[in-house]
Protein backbone atom coordinates (compact mmCIF):
# COMPACT_ATOMS: atom_id res chain seq x y z
CA UNK A 1 0.00 0.00 0.00
CA UNK A 2 2.80 2.26 0.93
CA UNK A 3 4.95 1.79 -1.97
CA UNK A 4 1.36 2.07 -4.45
CA UNK A 5 1.19 5.67 -2.49
CA UNK A 6 4.53 6.98 -3.75
CA UNK A 7 4.55 5.72 -6.86
CA UNK A 8 1.63 7.47 -7.73
CA UNK A 9 2.85 10.47 -5.95
CA UNK A 10 6.13 10.35 -8.44
CA UNK A 11 3.67 10.06 -10.93
CA UNK A 12 1.60 12.94 -10.50
CA UNK A 13 5.02 15.14 -9.57
CA UNK A 14 7.31 14.19 -12.49
CA UNK A 15 6.06 15.21 -15.04
CA UNK A 16 4.78 18.70 -13.71
CA UNK A 17 8.66 19.53 -12.69
CA UNK A 18 10.10 18.75 -15.77
CA UNK A 19 7.83 20.83 -17.39
CA UNK A 20 8.76 24.62 -16.93
CA UNK A 21 12.52 24.97 -16.09
CA UNK A 22 12.37 26.70 -13.22
CA UNK A 23 10.81 26.32 -9.76
CA UNK A 24 9.45 30.20 -10.25
CA UNK A 25 6.73 29.65 -13.35
CA UNK A 26 4.06 28.87 -11.63
CA UNK A 27 1.71 31.58 -11.38
CA UNK A 28 -0.48 30.06 -8.55
CA UNK A 29 -4.00 30.65 -10.51
CA UNK A 30 -7.00 29.62 -8.88
CA UNK A 31 -9.33 26.89 -9.59
CA UNK A 32 -8.82 26.46 -13.84
CA UNK A 33 -8.24 30.15 -14.43
CA UNK A 34 -4.92 31.16 -16.99
CA UNK A 35 -5.19 34.76 -17.69
CA UNK A 36 -3.73 37.84 -16.15
CA UNK A 37 -4.69 41.27 -16.98
CA UNK A 38 -2.49 44.52 -16.31
CA UNK A 39 -4.62 46.96 -14.86
CA UNK A 40 -2.26 50.07 -15.43
CA UNK A 41 -2.17 52.68 -13.01
CA UNK A 42 -6.03 51.80 -10.80
CA UNK A 43 -5.93 52.91 -7.62
CA UNK A 44 -5.89 49.86 -4.94
CA UNK A 45 -9.71 50.12 -3.82
CA UNK A 46 -10.89 50.27 -7.57
CA UNK A 47 -9.05 46.92 -8.00
CA UNK A 48 -10.34 45.63 -4.63
CA UNK A 49 -13.67 45.83 -5.98
CA UNK A 50 -13.38 44.49 -9.50
CA UNK A 51 -11.59 41.53 -8.16
CA UNK A 52 -14.78 40.87 -6.66
CA UNK A 53 -17.58 42.26 -8.77
CA UNK A 54 -15.77 41.59 -11.86
CA UNK A 55 -12.49 39.27 -12.48
CA UNK A 56 -13.32 36.97 -10.21
CA UNK A 57 -16.70 35.94 -11.86
CA UNK A 58 -15.89 36.12 -15.53
CA UNK A 59 -12.93 33.86 -14.45
CA UNK A 60 -9.29 36.36 -14.82
CA UNK A 61 -6.16 34.68 -12.95
CA UNK A 62 -4.67 37.49 -11.59
CA UNK A 63 -3.50 41.56 -11.93
CA UNK A 64 -0.34 42.56 -12.43
CA UNK A 65 -0.83 46.42 -10.23
CA UNK A 66 2.16 49.27 -11.88
CA UNK A 67 5.08 49.76 -9.56
CA UNK A 68 3.80 50.10 -6.08
CA UNK A 69 6.26 51.67 -4.02
CA UNK A 70 7.54 55.25 -3.41
CA UNK A 71 8.42 56.77 -6.70
CA UNK A 72 10.30 59.78 -7.76
CA UNK A 73 7.20 63.08 -8.37
CA UNK A 74 7.66 64.64 -11.77
CA UNK A 75 6.31 67.60 -13.03
CA UNK A 76 2.47 66.52 -14.26
CA UNK A 77 2.88 63.15 -13.06
CA UNK A 78 3.90 61.24 -16.42
CA UNK A 79 3.12 57.40 -15.56
CA UNK A 80 6.56 56.57 -16.36
CA UNK A 81 7.37 58.30 -12.45
CA UNK A 82 6.76 55.13 -11.66
CA UNK A 83 9.60 53.64 -12.86
CA UNK A 84 11.94 55.72 -10.77
CA UNK A 85 11.94 54.11 -7.30
CA UNK A 86 13.27 57.04 -4.12
CA UNK A 87 12.17 54.08 -1.55
CA UNK A 88 10.85 50.73 -0.77
CA UNK A 89 8.00 51.63 1.05
CA UNK A 90 4.08 50.88 -0.29
CA UNK A 91 3.03 54.27 -1.07
CA UNK A 92 2.23 55.64 -4.50
CA UNK A 93 -0.84 58.04 -6.32
CA UNK A 94 -2.76 54.28 -6.46
CA UNK A 95 -2.76 53.80 -2.38
CA UNK A 96 -1.49 53.41 0.98
CA UNK A 97 -0.33 50.19 2.03
CA UNK A 98 -3.06 49.38 3.99
CA UNK A 99 -5.23 50.05 0.73
CA UNK A 100 -2.42 47.66 -0.54
CA UNK A 101 -2.57 45.03 1.83
CA UNK A 102 -6.51 45.03 1.69
CA UNK A 103 -6.66 44.59 -1.68
CA UNK A 104 -4.38 41.82 -1.81
CA UNK A 105 -6.47 40.18 0.72
CA UNK A 106 -9.94 40.45 -0.79
CA UNK A 107 -8.60 39.76 -4.34
CA UNK A 108 -7.01 36.58 -3.05
CA UNK A 109 -10.43 35.50 -1.80
CA UNK A 110 -12.15 36.38 -5.07
CA UNK A 111 -9.94 33.78 -6.85
CA UNK A 112 -7.69 36.34 -8.16
CA UNK A 113 -3.57 36.60 -7.47
CA UNK A 114 -2.03 39.82 -7.46
CA UNK A 115 1.34 40.58 -9.22
CA UNK A 116 3.84 43.32 -8.33
CA UNK A 117 5.83 45.44 -10.88
CA UNK A 118 9.36 45.92 -9.28
CA UNK A 119 12.03 47.78 -10.51
CA UNK A 120 15.21 46.45 -9.05
CA UNK A 121 17.75 47.31 -11.47
CA UNK A 122 17.63 51.42 -10.83
CA UNK A 123 16.33 54.36 -8.51
CA UNK A 124 15.60 57.42 -10.21
CA UNK A 125 17.71 59.52 -13.10
CA UNK A 126 19.99 62.58 -11.96
CA UNK A 127 17.68 65.28 -10.71
CA UNK A 128 16.88 65.67 -6.76
CA UNK A 129 13.56 66.33 -5.13
CA UNK A 130 11.16 64.35 -3.47
CA UNK A 131 9.49 60.96 -3.84
CA UNK A 132 5.59 60.76 -3.84
CA UNK A 133 5.51 60.51 -0.04
CA UNK A 134 8.01 63.20 0.64
CA UNK A 135 11.25 61.35 0.92
CA UNK A 136 13.88 63.29 -0.01
CA UNK A 137 16.60 62.14 -2.91
CA UNK A 138 19.79 63.40 -5.13
CA UNK A 139 19.98 61.61 -8.29
CA UNK A 140 22.97 63.51 -9.35
CA UNK A 141 25.12 62.34 -5.73
CA UNK A 142 23.18 59.14 -6.06
CA UNK A 143 21.71 59.49 -2.23
CA UNK A 144 18.20 57.89 -1.41
CA UNK A 145 18.05 58.22 2.54
CA UNK A 146 14.82 56.15 2.27
CA UNK A 147 16.25 53.31 1.75
CA UNK A 148 19.22 54.43 2.40
CA UNK A 149 21.20 54.19 -0.45
CA UNK A 150 24.91 55.87 -1.18
CA UNK A 151 26.58 56.28 -4.17
CA UNK A 152 28.67 53.38 -3.01
CA UNK A 153 25.84 50.81 -3.99
CA UNK A 154 25.56 51.98 -7.54
CA UNK A 155 28.11 51.24 -10.40
CA UNK A 156 30.39 53.99 -11.80
CA UNK A 157 33.16 54.06 -14.36
CA UNK A 158 35.23 50.91 -12.16
CA UNK A 159 32.25 48.33 -13.87
CA UNK A 160 30.90 50.49 -16.54
CA UNK A 161 32.82 50.99 -19.39
CA UNK A 162 31.05 53.90 -21.39
CA UNK A 163 32.54 57.53 -20.87
CA UNK A 164 28.86 58.81 -19.48
CA UNK A 165 28.17 56.01 -17.68
CA UNK A 166 24.67 55.40 -20.17
CA UNK A 167 24.24 52.10 -21.63
CA UNK A 168 25.48 52.74 -25.14
CA UNK A 169 25.13 49.02 -26.89
CA UNK A 170 21.94 47.12 -25.21
CA UNK A 171 23.43 44.13 -26.94
CA UNK A 172 26.57 44.36 -25.17
CA UNK A 173 26.13 41.99 -21.45
CA UNK A 174 28.50 44.27 -19.60
CA UNK A 175 26.83 47.63 -20.82
CA UNK A 176 23.46 46.46 -20.44
CA UNK A 177 24.05 45.32 -16.68
CA UNK A 178 26.46 48.00 -15.41
CA UNK A 179 25.53 51.07 -17.35
CA UNK A 180 22.65 52.83 -17.01
CA UNK A 181 19.28 52.57 -18.64
CA UNK A 182 18.47 56.06 -19.83
CA UNK A 183 20.59 57.91 -17.21
CA UNK A 184 18.74 55.51 -14.15
CA UNK A 185 21.08 55.36 -11.21
CA UNK A 186 22.18 51.82 -11.72
CA UNK A 187 22.44 49.92 -8.27
CA UNK A 188 25.49 47.45 -7.74
CA UNK A 189 23.37 44.11 -7.42
CA UNK A 190 26.53 42.38 -6.83
CA UNK A 191 27.03 43.93 -3.12
CA UNK A 192 25.46 41.60 -0.65
CA UNK A 193 23.78 45.17 1.28
CA UNK A 194 21.32 45.69 -2.18
CA UNK A 195 20.86 42.24 -2.16
CA UNK A 196 19.43 42.36 1.20
CA UNK A 197 17.24 46.21 0.62
CA UNK A 198 15.95 44.40 -2.76
CA UNK A 199 14.89 40.82 -0.99
CA UNK A 200 13.67 42.80 2.69
CA UNK A 201 11.31 44.61 -0.34
CA UNK A 202 10.09 41.42 -1.98
CA UNK A 203 9.52 39.63 1.25
CA UNK A 204 7.57 42.50 2.49
CA UNK A 205 5.19 42.26 -0.69
CA UNK A 206 5.26 38.07 -0.49
CA UNK A 207 4.06 38.45 3.44
CA UNK A 208 1.88 40.16 2.18
CA UNK A 209 0.17 37.93 -0.09
CA UNK A 210 0.99 38.28 -3.51
CA UNK A 211 1.84 35.66 -6.19
CA UNK A 212 4.76 37.12 -7.84
CA UNK A 213 6.55 39.68 -9.04
CA UNK A 214 7.46 41.63 -12.93
CA UNK A 215 10.49 41.90 -12.73
CA UNK A 216 11.15 45.56 -14.93
CA UNK A 217 14.69 45.63 -17.19
CA UNK A 218 16.03 42.27 -16.17
CA UNK A 219 18.06 42.51 -19.06
CA UNK A 220 20.05 44.53 -17.35
CA UNK A 221 20.52 42.26 -14.40
CA UNK A 222 23.12 39.87 -14.05
CA UNK A 223 21.56 36.48 -13.60
CA UNK A 224 23.56 35.12 -10.67
CA UNK A 225 22.72 38.43 -8.84
CA UNK A 226 19.05 37.74 -9.33
CA UNK A 227 19.37 34.09 -8.11
CA UNK A 228 21.59 35.95 -4.79
CA UNK A 229 18.44 37.48 -4.06
CA UNK A 230 16.24 35.03 -4.51
CA UNK A 231 18.17 32.95 -2.36
CA UNK A 232 16.83 35.58 0.51
CA UNK A 233 12.88 35.12 -0.11
CA UNK A 234 10.62 33.90 1.60
CA UNK A 235 7.82 31.38 0.39
CA UNK A 236 4.55 32.34 0.25
CA UNK A 237 2.28 33.82 2.39
CA UNK A 238 0.55 30.22 3.79
CA UNK A 239 -2.38 31.92 4.56
CA UNK A 240 -3.54 32.25 0.72
CA UNK A 241 -1.05 29.40 -0.42
CA UNK A 242 0.26 25.86 0.10
CA UNK A 243 3.29 25.76 1.72
CA UNK A 244 6.79 25.96 0.24
CA UNK A 245 5.09 27.86 -2.77
CA UNK A 246 8.08 29.51 -4.42
CA UNK A 247 7.21 33.71 -5.73
CA UNK A 248 5.81 33.32 -9.55
CA UNK A 249 8.50 35.81 -11.58
CA UNK A 250 8.43 36.92 -15.07
CA UNK A 251 11.06 38.97 -16.55
CA UNK A 252 11.14 41.73 -18.97
CA UNK A 253 14.13 40.45 -21.04
CA UNK A 254 13.97 41.89 -24.27
CA UNK A 255 15.56 39.28 -26.69
CA UNK A 256 18.85 41.04 -27.78
CA UNK A 257 20.19 40.94 -32.20
CA UNK A 258 23.56 38.89 -31.78
CA UNK A 259 21.93 36.82 -28.70
CA UNK A 260 24.51 37.83 -26.53
CA UNK A 261 22.20 38.47 -23.81
CA UNK A 262 20.91 34.79 -23.61
CA UNK A 263 16.85 34.41 -23.06
CA UNK A 264 17.62 30.58 -21.20
CA UNK A 265 19.49 32.04 -18.75
CA UNK A 266 16.22 34.22 -17.26
CA UNK A 267 13.97 31.20 -18.08
CA UNK A 268 16.01 29.47 -15.29
CA UNK A 269 14.43 32.37 -13.08
CA UNK A 270 11.03 32.18 -14.08
CA UNK A 271 8.88 33.37 -17.29
CA UNK A 272 9.97 35.61 -19.97
CA UNK A 273 7.83 38.09 -21.28
CA UNK A 274 8.63 36.87 -24.72
CA UNK A 275 8.90 39.84 -27.13
CA UNK A 276 8.86 37.63 -30.23
CA UNK A 277 5.01 36.65 -29.37
CA UNK A 278 3.62 40.24 -29.67
CA UNK A 279 5.64 40.99 -32.83
CA UNK A 280 5.26 38.12 -34.80
CA UNK A 281 1.59 37.76 -34.24
CA UNK A 282 0.97 41.61 -34.60
CA UNK A 283 2.29 41.22 -38.15
CA UNK A 284 0.12 38.20 -39.18
CA UNK A 285 -2.52 40.32 -37.69
CA UNK A 286 -1.40 43.40 -40.34
CA UNK A 287 -1.35 40.68 -42.98
CA UNK A 288 2.15 41.17 -42.98
CA UNK A 289 2.23 36.96 -42.91
CA UNK A 290 -0.57 34.47 -43.22
CA UNK A 291 -2.43 33.62 -40.54
CA UNK A 292 -2.06 29.83 -41.79
CA UNK A 293 1.09 29.76 -40.61
CA UNK A 294 0.96 30.20 -37.04
CA UNK A 295 -0.32 26.11 -37.20
CA UNK A 296 3.22 26.08 -35.02
CA UNK A 297 2.97 29.52 -33.67
CA UNK A 298 5.14 29.27 -30.58
CA UNK A 299 8.77 27.24 -30.43
CA UNK A 300 9.00 26.67 -33.69
CA UNK A 301 9.07 30.32 -34.38
CA UNK A 302 12.55 30.92 -32.48
CA UNK A 303 10.31 32.02 -28.99
CA UNK A 304 11.09 30.21 -25.44
CA UNK A 305 9.70 26.63 -24.72
CA UNK A 306 6.14 27.09 -23.91
CA UNK A 307 5.91 26.72 -20.09
CA UNK A 308 9.09 29.31 -19.89
CA UNK A 309 6.74 32.10 -22.00
CA UNK A 310 4.37 34.76 -20.67
CA UNK A 311 2.70 36.70 -23.66
CA UNK A 312 0.90 39.60 -24.37
CA UNK A 313 -0.60 41.30 -27.29
CA UNK A 314 -0.20 45.07 -25.79
CA UNK A 315 1.86 46.59 -22.35
CA UNK A 316 2.04 49.57 -21.33
CA UNK A 317 5.20 50.36 -23.20
CA UNK A 318 4.42 48.90 -26.44
CA UNK A 319 1.35 51.42 -26.97
CA UNK A 320 3.31 54.36 -26.56
CA UNK A 321 6.25 53.32 -28.06
CA UNK A 322 8.62 52.88 -25.58
CA UNK A 323 9.59 49.20 -27.12
CA UNK A 324 9.30 48.77 -30.60
CA UNK A 325 7.70 50.95 -33.26
CA UNK A 326 4.71 52.28 -32.96
CA UNK A 327 2.48 51.17 -35.84
CA UNK A 328 3.02 47.77 -35.61
CA UNK A 329 2.06 46.69 -31.99
CA UNK A 330 -1.98 46.14 -31.86
CA UNK A 331 -3.40 48.23 -29.31
CA UNK A 332 -6.87 49.92 -28.35
CA UNK A 333 -6.62 52.49 -30.93
CA UNK A 334 -7.28 49.58 -33.40
CA UNK A 335 -9.62 47.60 -31.84
CA UNK A 336 -11.16 45.79 -34.26
CA UNK A 337 -7.22 44.23 -34.90
CA UNK A 338 -6.96 44.34 -31.02
CA UNK A 339 -9.64 41.90 -30.37
CA UNK A 340 -9.05 39.37 -33.02
CA UNK A 341 -5.21 39.23 -31.82
CA UNK A 342 -6.28 39.04 -28.59
CA UNK A 343 -8.70 36.00 -29.68
CA UNK A 344 -5.85 34.24 -31.29
CA UNK A 345 -3.73 34.76 -28.17
CA UNK A 346 -6.21 33.31 -26.04
CA UNK A 347 -7.33 30.38 -27.65
CA UNK A 348 -3.99 29.50 -28.43
CA UNK A 349 -1.85 26.98 -25.96
CA UNK A 350 1.33 28.78 -25.68
CA UNK A 351 2.59 30.48 -22.58
CA UNK A 352 0.68 32.82 -19.91
CA UNK A 353 -1.60 35.38 -21.38
CA UNK A 354 -1.45 38.91 -20.28
CA UNK A 355 -4.23 41.35 -21.00
CA UNK A 356 -3.82 44.94 -21.08
CA UNK A 357 -6.15 47.27 -19.41
CA UNK A 358 -5.69 50.91 -20.60
CA UNK A 359 -6.18 54.57 -19.61
CA UNK A 360 -7.47 56.94 -22.70
CA UNK A 361 -4.92 59.33 -24.21
CA UNK A 362 -4.91 61.16 -26.77
CA UNK A 363 -2.01 60.59 -29.56
CA UNK A 364 -0.22 62.90 -31.40
CA UNK A 365 1.81 61.23 -33.66
CA UNK A 366 4.69 63.43 -35.56
CA UNK A 367 7.60 61.66 -37.31
CA UNK A 368 6.53 58.44 -35.99
CA UNK A 369 6.23 59.51 -32.53
CA UNK A 370 3.62 60.06 -29.77
CA UNK A 371 4.69 63.36 -28.27
CA UNK A 372 2.05 62.72 -26.10
CA UNK A 373 3.17 59.54 -25.34
CA UNK A 374 4.20 60.42 -21.26
CA UNK A 375 0.46 61.58 -20.01
CA UNK A 376 -0.17 60.40 -17.18
CA UNK A 377 -3.62 58.19 -15.77
CA UNK A 378 -6.88 60.55 -15.56
CA UNK A 379 -7.49 62.42 -12.46
CA UNK A 380 -10.06 64.43 -10.53
CA UNK A 381 -10.40 67.94 -9.93
CA UNK A 382 -8.06 67.28 -7.21
CA UNK A 383 -5.52 65.61 -9.07
CA UNK A 384 -6.20 62.48 -7.65
CA UNK A 385 -6.32 59.30 -10.02
CA UNK A 386 -9.68 59.31 -11.23
CA UNK A 387 -11.76 56.47 -9.75
CA UNK A 388 -13.16 53.40 -12.41
CA UNK A 389 -16.95 53.27 -12.35
CA UNK A 390 -18.28 50.54 -14.56
CA UNK A 391 -21.51 51.04 -16.30
CA UNK A 392 -24.14 48.73 -16.25
CA UNK A 393 -22.88 47.52 -20.14
CA UNK A 394 -20.00 46.11 -18.31
CA UNK A 395 -17.59 49.36 -20.22
CA UNK A 396 -16.12 51.81 -17.75
CA UNK A 397 -16.29 55.28 -17.60
CA UNK A 398 -14.82 56.40 -20.68
CA UNK A 399 -11.29 57.56 -19.37
CA UNK A 400 -10.84 53.99 -18.58
CA UNK A 401 -10.70 51.13 -21.55
CA UNK A 402 -11.39 48.72 -19.16
CA UNK A 403 -10.25 45.73 -22.49
CA UNK A 404 -10.14 43.35 -20.41
CA UNK A 405 -14.10 43.93 -20.24
CA UNK A 406 -14.60 44.10 -23.54
CA UNK A 407 -17.36 40.95 -24.30
CA UNK A 408 -15.12 39.48 -27.01
CA UNK A 409 -12.17 39.41 -24.59
CA UNK A 410 -13.47 38.57 -21.44
CA UNK A 411 -15.37 35.65 -23.35
CA UNK A 412 -12.49 34.42 -24.68
CA UNK A 413 -10.71 34.54 -21.39
CA UNK A 414 -13.64 31.88 -20.54
CA UNK A 415 -12.71 29.90 -23.49
CA UNK A 416 -9.16 29.74 -22.37
CA UNK A 417 -10.06 28.33 -18.75
CA UNK A 418 -12.62 25.89 -20.49
CA UNK A 419 -10.33 24.52 -23.58
CA UNK A 420 -7.46 24.31 -20.43
CA UNK A 421 -4.96 21.78 -21.48
CA UNK A 422 -6.37 20.46 -24.37
CA UNK A 423 -4.17 20.22 -27.47
CA UNK A 424 -4.64 21.71 -30.62
CA UNK A 425 -7.24 18.92 -33.05
CA UNK A 426 -8.61 19.85 -36.28
CA UNK A 427 -6.50 22.65 -37.69
CA UNK A 428 -7.60 23.72 -41.04
CA UNK A 429 -6.93 26.89 -42.90
CA UNK A 430 -7.43 28.08 -46.79
CA UNK A 431 -4.22 28.52 -47.47
CA UNK A 432 -3.83 32.09 -46.85
CA UNK A 433 -5.70 33.90 -44.36
CA UNK A 434 -8.44 31.84 -42.73
CA UNK A 435 -8.01 29.43 -40.11
CA UNK A 436 -9.80 27.16 -37.68
CA UNK A 437 -8.79 25.13 -34.58
CA UNK A 438 -10.18 23.69 -32.09
CA UNK A 439 -8.70 22.44 -28.56
CA UNK A 440 -9.41 18.61 -28.15
CA UNK A 441 -13.13 18.57 -27.80
CA UNK A 442 -14.00 21.60 -25.22
CA UNK A 443 -13.63 24.45 -27.78
CA UNK A 444 -13.03 25.76 -30.99
CA UNK A 445 -12.28 28.90 -33.45
CA UNK A 446 -12.67 30.18 -36.51
CA UNK A 447 -10.97 33.18 -38.26
CA UNK A 448 -11.44 35.01 -41.25
CA UNK A 449 -8.84 37.78 -42.16
CA UNK A 450 -8.65 37.32 -46.21
CA UNK A 451 -9.54 40.71 -47.27
CA UNK A 452 -13.00 40.95 -49.09
CA UNK A 453 -13.37 37.30 -49.19
CA UNK A 454 -16.53 35.75 -47.29
CA UNK A 455 -15.49 32.56 -45.06
CA UNK A 456 -18.02 30.05 -45.54
CA UNK A 457 -16.82 26.31 -44.45
CA UNK A 458 -18.54 22.81 -43.29
CA UNK A 459 -15.78 22.41 -40.79
CA UNK A 460 -15.09 19.51 -38.43
CA UNK A 461 -15.10 21.39 -34.85
CA UNK A 462 -14.38 18.10 -32.79
CA UNK A 463 -17.26 19.19 -30.44
CA UNK A 464 -20.24 17.08 -29.29
CA UNK A 465 -23.26 17.83 -31.31
CA UNK A 466 -25.55 20.77 -30.10
CA UNK A 467 -26.58 24.46 -30.70
CA UNK A 468 -23.42 26.66 -29.94
CA UNK A 469 -23.73 30.22 -29.02
CA UNK A 470 -20.97 32.14 -30.85
CA UNK A 471 -19.19 33.55 -27.75
CA UNK A 472 -17.79 36.35 -30.17
CA UNK A 473 -21.60 38.19 -30.85
CA UNK A 474 -23.47 37.07 -27.52
CA UNK A 475 -23.71 35.10 -24.52
CA UNK A 476 -26.11 32.46 -22.94
CA UNK A 477 -28.34 33.99 -20.61
CA UNK A 478 -31.47 32.26 -18.78
CA UNK A 479 -30.82 29.59 -21.71
CA UNK A 480 -30.52 31.86 -24.30
CA UNK A 481 -28.13 33.05 -27.14
CA UNK A 482 -28.36 36.76 -27.65
CA UNK A 483 -25.69 36.27 -30.52
CA UNK A 484 -25.07 33.93 -33.18
CA UNK A 485 -25.93 30.38 -32.92
CA UNK A 486 -24.16 27.58 -34.43
CA UNK A 487 -25.52 23.81 -34.81
CA UNK A 488 -22.48 21.28 -34.66
CA UNK A 489 -24.29 17.88 -36.04
CA UNK A 490 -23.60 14.40 -34.59
CA UNK A 491 -20.17 14.24 -37.12
CA UNK A 492 -19.07 17.00 -34.94
CA UNK A 493 -19.18 19.19 -38.43
CA UNK A 494 -20.73 23.00 -38.26
CA UNK A 495 -21.13 25.42 -40.86
CA UNK A 496 -18.95 27.99 -40.13
CA UNK A 497 -19.46 31.46 -41.57
CA UNK A 498 -17.99 34.48 -41.08
CA UNK A 499 -18.43 37.05 -43.38
CA UNK A 500 -16.12 39.72 -45.38
CA UNK A 501 -14.54 42.42 -43.64
CA UNK A 502 -16.89 41.58 -40.31
CA UNK A 503 -16.43 44.05 -37.50
CA UNK A 504 -15.24 40.94 -35.60
CA UNK A 505 -13.67 38.32 -37.82
CA UNK A 506 -13.91 35.66 -35.62
CA UNK A 507 -16.33 32.83 -34.38
CA UNK A 508 -15.62 30.93 -31.09
CA UNK A 509 -17.35 27.90 -29.79
CA UNK A 510 -17.43 26.69 -26.20
CA UNK A 511 -18.89 23.13 -24.66
CA UNK A 512 -19.88 25.56 -21.70
CA UNK A 513 -21.62 27.93 -24.06
CA UNK A 514 -24.29 25.79 -25.14
CA UNK A 515 -28.32 26.32 -25.20
C1 LIG B 1 16.69 61.21 -20.38
C2 LIG B 1 17.40 60.97 -21.72
C3 LIG B 1 18.62 60.07 -21.53
C4 LIG B 1 19.53 60.70 -20.49
C5 LIG B 1 18.76 60.94 -19.20
C6 LIG B 1 19.59 61.55 -18.12
O1 LIG B 1 16.48 60.34 -22.62
O2 LIG B 1 19.31 59.90 -22.75
O3 LIG B 1 20.61 59.81 -20.22
O4 LIG B 1 17.59 61.74 -19.44
O5 LIG B 1 19.91 62.88 -18.46
C7 LIG B 1 12.53 58.64 -18.31
C8 LIG B 1 12.50 59.56 -19.50
C9 LIG B 1 13.85 59.56 -20.22
C10 LIG B 1 14.92 60.01 -19.24
C11 LIG B 1 14.91 59.04 -18.06
C12 LIG B 1 15.89 59.44 -16.98
O6 LIG B 1 11.48 59.14 -20.39
O7 LIG B 1 13.79 60.45 -21.32
O8 LIG B 1 16.18 59.95 -19.90
O9 LIG B 1 13.59 59.01 -17.46
O10 LIG B 1 15.56 60.67 -16.44
C13 LIG B 1 10.02 53.98 -18.42
C14 LIG B 1 9.98 54.85 -19.69
C15 LIG B 1 11.25 55.67 -19.83
C16 LIG B 1 11.51 56.45 -18.55
C17 LIG B 1 11.66 55.45 -17.43
C18 LIG B 1 11.94 56.08 -16.08
O11 LIG B 1 9.81 54.01 -20.80
O12 LIG B 1 11.07 56.57 -20.91
O13 LIG B 1 12.68 57.24 -18.69
O14 LIG B 1 10.42 54.73 -17.29
O15 LIG B 1 10.98 57.04 -15.78
C19 LIG B 1 14.68 49.05 -23.06
C20 LIG B 1 14.91 48.25 -21.79
C21 LIG B 1 13.62 47.90 -21.08
C22 LIG B 1 12.71 49.12 -20.90
C23 LIG B 1 12.50 49.79 -22.25
C24 LIG B 1 11.70 51.06 -22.15
O16 LIG B 1 15.63 47.05 -22.09
O17 LIG B 1 13.93 47.35 -19.83
O18 LIG B 1 13.78 50.12 -22.84
N1 LIG B 1 11.43 48.79 -20.27
C25 LIG B 1 11.20 48.91 -18.81
C26 LIG B 1 9.81 49.40 -18.50
C27 LIG B 1 9.69 50.86 -18.89
C28 LIG B 1 10.61 51.66 -18.01
C29 LIG B 1 11.87 51.00 -17.70
C30 LIG B 1 12.17 49.73 -18.12
C31 LIG B 1 12.77 51.66 -16.77
O19 LIG B 1 8.84 48.58 -19.07
O20 LIG B 1 8.37 51.32 -18.78
O21 LIG B 1 10.92 52.92 -18.66
O22 LIG B 1 12.33 51.28 -15.47
O23 LIG B 1 14.15 48.24 -24.07
CA1 LIG C 1 21.91 47.30 -14.20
Amino acid sequence: MIVELIVFSLALTIPYQTLASSPYSDPHFQHNRKVITHLMQWKFVDIADECERFLGPYGYGGVQVSPVNEHASLDRHPWYELYQPVSYRIVSRSGTESQFRDMVHRCNKAGVRIYVDVVLNHMTGPQSGVGIDGTHYDGNSMQYPGIPFGPNDFHGHESCPTSNLDIQNYDDPTQARNCRLSGLRDLKQSADYVRTKQADFLNHLIDIGVAGFRFDASKHMWPGDLQAIYSKLHHLNEKYFPSNSNPFIYHEVIYSNNNAISISDYTKLGRSIEFHYYHELCNVIRGNNKLKWLHNFGQPWGMVPNDDALIMVDSHDLQRGHTGQLGLNINYFESRLLKVATAFMLAWPYGIPRVMSSYRWNQKIVNGKDENDWIGPPTDGSGSILSVKPNSDLTCNQEWICEHRWRQIYSMVQFRNTAGDEPVKNWWDNGDYQIAFSRGAKTFIAINLQNGQHLKQNLHTGLPSGNYCDLVTGNVNNGKCSGQMVHVDGSGHAMISIGANADDPFIALSVDARV
